[in-house]
C-alpha cells in the first residue's frame, strides 16, 4: 500500500501540471477532484464500454400510466435547498416538496408561528442525508429524519402527514452530516460532526488544530433530544447502524487531524469507527462524562484506544458505510482508493474483546473503480457502487469478493459524476433488487440548457437483470445528496388533518385565553394592549371574517382555521403588502404575527384555488 500512495502522489502532481488552460469541463473535473486517487492501485483494466453484453438485462418499466400510481415513495434530500423532496419511483414525478430548514412561502415555512418556532432567525439549511424510522429492520413508516451541515441540526419529520415536526440543535458540533437511525427499533438517530472544532468553541485554542475534536451525537428518536456525545479522532463523514441496536458506525476521513487538503489526504489509511453502544449507554447512565461550555450534554472520550470505539484502518480518505441487507457486511467506500472495504459485522465483538486487530474485521477489499463513494444493495448478494471519477456505477458480488475471485459483475455509464446512489429497500432487510437511482452531480448535455446554473441528473435503473440498464432521466434541483426508496405499501398518510393535533397547541392556548370556543368556526378579534388576536375560519368560499380593524403599529397575530373537512381542498390567507401568505390543509390550523406600520386598507385574500368562488374568498384588513 506505501509503494501504492507514493505512486499516487506522482500522479497527482502529474495530473496538476496536465490541467489545460481552458480545459473541457469533464477533465477539469477529473484534475480537480483525482487528486491522490488517479495512481493508487493502478486502472482496473476494465472500462465500462469495454464490457460485453454477458447476461440478461431486466425489463421493469419506469413508465406510470395517467391515473396509476408509484410502487415507491422516494425520500429525496433537497441538498443546499434545504428541504427534502418526496418522489414518485419509478415515476420520477416530483410530489412534494417538505420544507424543512428553508423558507418557503406556499406553505408558509419560515412565516407561521409554528414553524418559526422551530427555525428562530435561521432561513437556510444543507440537507444530506434523509433516513426513515425503523422497527426490526423495516421501515415503521413513522418518521424520516434529516440533516442540516450548515447548521448542525437534525430534523424529523412526521410521515402521517408529512411535515416537519422538530428541530434540534447539535451541541458541540459543526457539519453535521452523516446521520442514521437505529434499524431495531425507533430509538436513537447517531449523527457525525464532520468538522473539527475546539471544545468548547469559544475563542480559546483556535490556532491549535491539534486540540480540536469531532463528536458523534446521539440522538433520542422520540423526544429528539442529545442523550449523549462521544469525541473520535479524525473527520467524520457517513453513518450507518447494525440491524441489532449494538453498533453505530461513523466512516473517518483526515485521521491526520490536518487542517489543509494536503494535510487531510496525506495517509493512505483512516477509518471506519464502530462505536460500542451498550458500553457507552451504561458509562452514561453512571454518570461518566465531561461537558463542553454552555451544553449539558454528556461526552465520553473515544479517541484511539479507548474502550467505547474500535478503528478500523481502510483506504483512503473513505467516504460512505453502507451495511447491506444481511446485516452482516458494512461496506466502506474508499474515494480517493479505488477499492471498497468489506467489514465483517460478526468480527467486531472480537475486535472490542482485543482478540483479533480491528483490521482483521476486513474480509475483502475489491477494486470497483476510480473514486467510489456510495453502495447499495439488491437481494441476491451484489452491491452496487456509484464511483465517482469514472462516472460508472460497478455492480460487485460481496461472497465472491469474500472468495478472493473476481467480483465484478457489470459496469455502467451514468450521466455524469454519480454522487450517492440507493437502490429499493437497500437500507432494509428486504432489500428487492428491483431498482437502483443514481444521483448525478452533472446532467451536462442532458437536458436543455437552463443557464449557468444547471438542473442535476438522476438516471433510474433496472436492476433486476444481470446486468444494469438506464431507463429514465430525470432532471433535478441541485443538490441530489441521498435518497431513500421505500415501498408504497408501508406508508399510511392522513387525508385531512386531526384538528385535536398537538401540532395546534399555540393556537388552541390562544384561542382559549381569547374566549374562543371553536377554532373551526372562530370569528373574533380581540385586542390585548398593542397586540391584537384575530381568530377566521376559512370554509370555501368564505372567510369568517369580510373585515377586521387594528391600528397602526399594531402587532397582529392571525389564527387561520380551514373548516372544510374536504380532502384535498387547501386554503390559505396572504395578506397584501405585510409578506404574510401560508397555507391551510383542511381541519389545519396556523398562525402568524406580524407589525402593522402603515395606515390603509389591505386585502386579505385565499391564495390556494379552492373553488369557483376562490378569488372571492378575501377580506379588508383596516389600519386606522
Ligand atoms: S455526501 Cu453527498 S455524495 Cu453529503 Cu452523502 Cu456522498
Ligand atoms: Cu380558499 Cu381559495
Amino acid at each position: 500500500m506505501d509503494e501504492k500512495a507514493n505512486k499516487g502522489k506522482e500522479v497527482k502532481e502529474e495530473v496538476a501540471q496536465e490541467t489545460p488552460k481552458n480545459p473541457e469541463r469533464r477533465s477539469l473535473l477529473k484534475a480537480g477532484v483525482v487528486l491522490g486517487a488517479a495512481g493508487i492501485g493502478g486502472a482496473l483494466g476494465l472500462k465500462a464500454t469495454d464490457i460485453e453484453a454477458a447476461g440478461k438485462t431486466g425489463n421493469l418499466s419506469a413508465h406510470v400510466g395517467p391515473g396509476d400510481l408509484d410502487d415507491y415513495y422516494g425520500f429525496w434530500s433537497g441538498g443546499h435547498s434545504g428541504e427534502i423532496r418526496i418522489m414518485g419511483i419509478p415515476s420520477g414525478r416530483e410530489l412534494k416538496r417538505i420544507p424543512v430548514f428553508n423558507y418557503d412561502a406556499a406553505y408558509g415555512w419560515g412565516t407561521t408561528n409554528f414553524s418559526k418556532s422551530l427555525l428562530g432567525d435561521k432561513r437556510s439549511g444543507d440537507t444530506h442525508h434523509v433516513h426513515l424510522s425503523y422497527n426490526d429492520g423495516i421501515y415503521d413508516g413513522k418518521y424520516a429524519f434529516v440533516n442540516d451541515k450548515a447548521q448542525a441540526r437534525l430534523a424529523r419529520i412526521r410521515l402521517d402527514t408529512f411535515v416537519t415536526d422538530t428541530i434540534t440543535e447539535i451541541p458541540n458540533a459543526q457539519g453535521t452530516h452523516g446521520i442514521f437511525p437505529s434499524r431495531n427499533k425507533l430509538d436513537a438517530v447517531y449523527c457525525n460532526s464532520e468538522f473539527r472544532i475546539p471544545l468548547p468553541n469559544d475563542g480559546k485554542d483556535m490556532l491549535d488544530p491539534k486540540k480540536y475534536g469531532a463528536l458523534h451525537t446521539c440522538i433520542d428518536a422520540k423526544s429528539m433530544k442529545p442523550r449523549w456525545q462521544v469525541l473520535v479522532d479524525g473527520n467524520m463523514d457517513l453513518c450507518a447502524t447494525d440491524y441489532h441496536g449494538k453498533y453505530s458506525m461513523a466512516i473517518s476521513y483526515n485521521s491526520e487531524g490536518g487542517v489543509t487538503l494536503n494535510e487531510m489526504i496525506a495517509s493512505d489509511r483512516d477509518w471506519l469507527i464502530v462505536f460500542n453502544l451498550a458500553k457507552i449507554e451504561a458509562d452514561i447512565k453512571r454518570g461518566k462524562g465531561t461537558t463542553y461550555g454552555s451544553s449539558k450534554v454528556k461526552v465520553l472520550d473515544g479517541r484511539k484506544g479507548s474502550p467505547y470505539t474500535i478503528y478500523i484502518p481502510v483506504p483512503k480518505s473513505p467516504h460512505g458505510v453502507n451495511v447491506d441487507p444481511t446485516g452482516r457486511y458494512a461496506v466502506c467506500a474508499g474515494k480517493l482508493s479505488p477499492t471498497v472495504s468489506v467489514v465483517d459485522l460478526e468480527k467486531v465483538d472480537q475486535a472490542f474483546a482485543g482478540k483479533i486487530k480491528p483490521r482483521d474485521c476486513v474480509v475483502a477489499e475489491p477494486e470497483v473503480g476510480i473514486g467510489p463513494l456510495h453502495t447499495a444493495f439488491d437481494n441476491r448478494g451484489n452491491a452496487y457502487t456509484s464511483i465517482f471519477i469514472d462516472s460508472v456505477i460497478t455492480k460487485w458480488n460481496i461472497a465472491k469478493a469474500i472468495k478472493g475471485e473476481n467480483p465484478i459483475v457489470h459496469k455502467i455509464d451514468i450521466h455524469y459524476q454519480v454522487g450517492h446512489i440507493n437502490a429499493s429497500m437497500s437500507e432494509t432487510k428486504e432489500a428487492d433488487g428491483k431498482w437502483v437511482i443514481s444521483l448525478n452531480k452533472f446532467s451536462k448535455d442532458r437536458f436543455l440548457p437552463v443557464g449557468p446554473f444547471r438542473n442535476e441528473n438522476e438516471q433510474l435503473i433496472d436492476i433486476s437483470g444481470e446486468e444494469m440498464r438506464v431507463v429514465h432521466d430525470v432532471a433535478t434541483h441541485p443538490e441530489p445528496h441521498d435518497a431513500v426508496i421505500a415501498r408504497r405499501d408501508l406508508f399510511r398518510p392522513e387525508k385531512v388533518w386531526n384538528n385535536n393535533d398537538s401540532r395546534f397547541d399555540l393556537e388552541r392556548n390562544l384561542a382559549k385565553k381569547y374566549g374562543v370556543k371553536d377554532l373551526m368556526t372562530a370569528a373574533k378579534v380581540v385586542r390585548d394592549g398593542k397586540h391584537v388576536y384575530v381568530f377566521m375560519t376559512g370554509i370555501a368560499p368564505n372567510f369568517s371574517l369580510n373585515e377586521f380593524t387594528v391600528k397602526k403599529g399594531d402587532t397582529v397575530t392571525l389564527v387561520v382555521t380551514n373548516g372544510d373537512k374536504v380532502e384535498d381542498l387547501s386554503h390559505g390567507i396572504c395578506v397584501s403588502h405585510h409578506d404574510v401568505n401560508f397555507g391551510v390543509s383542511p381541519q389545519e390550523t396556523a398562525s402568524a404575527t406580524f407589525k402593522v406600520p402603515n395606515k390603509g386598507v389591505f386585502w386579505f385574500y385565499c391564495p390556494w384555488f379552492c373553488h369557483a368562488l376562490h378569488l372571492e374568498m378575501r377580506g379588508r384588513m383596516i389600519v386606522t
